[in-house]
């Protein structure tokens, strides 16, 4: 009974499969979606910077303000391995002093936090090194702060460097 209708899926899934290749192999060198947002209190649901998804893709200016009690987790199609080396990096637009906590994930269930916090002003290159985990595909986001004009962490994108 099962039969064809898994068949069905499967020519479904193997179409989706081939269209998402771009997504899924080198050119998902950014960030490609939300798995989970929640603004904290100091940002406006009106604002632009309110988007999450201004945080996925490659840089281009647009941000999403990750203020004190926002939490951001993107999610990347594949798996970015811990190579000798920094293995992701933040973009932040603006030098307001700002920072975030970050902590990585292999499944989307479990998040090791990374010792290293995202800094304002630029890139900031982080390591799986010391997190135990030999690739990761998720990246949480948590606000620390709400400083700025748009409040607290100016994120506009997370590139994974391997
Ligand atoms: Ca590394
Ligand atoms: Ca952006």
């Amino acid at each position: 009974m099962l039969g064809p209708r898994k068949c069905a899926i499967l020519a479904a899934s193997t179409v989706v499969g081939l269209l998402g290749c771009t997504d899924g192999n080198l050119q998902d060198r950014y960030a490609s979606a939300v798995e989970r947002y929640q603004a904290g209190p100091a940002v406006r649901s009106e604002a632009p910077y309110y988007d999450p998804a201004r945080a996925l893709g490659a840089p281009d200016g647009k941000t999403v303000a990750l203020a004190e009690e926002s939490v951001l987790v993107v999610r990347f199609f594949r798996e970015i391995p811990d190579a000798p080396g920094s293995d992701l990096r933040l973009f932040e637009v603006g030098s307001d002093s700002s920072s975030v906590r970050v902590s990585v994930s292999a499944d989307g269930r479990t998040f090791v936090p990374l010792t290293t916090p995202g800094l304002s002003g630029g890139a900031t290159e982080l390591d799986l090194d010391g997190t135990g985990l030999p690739f990761v595909s998720f990246v949480s986001l948590e606000g620390l702060d709400n400083f700025g004009t748009d409040p607290g962490f100016d994120l506009d994108a997370v590139e994974a460097l391997h």
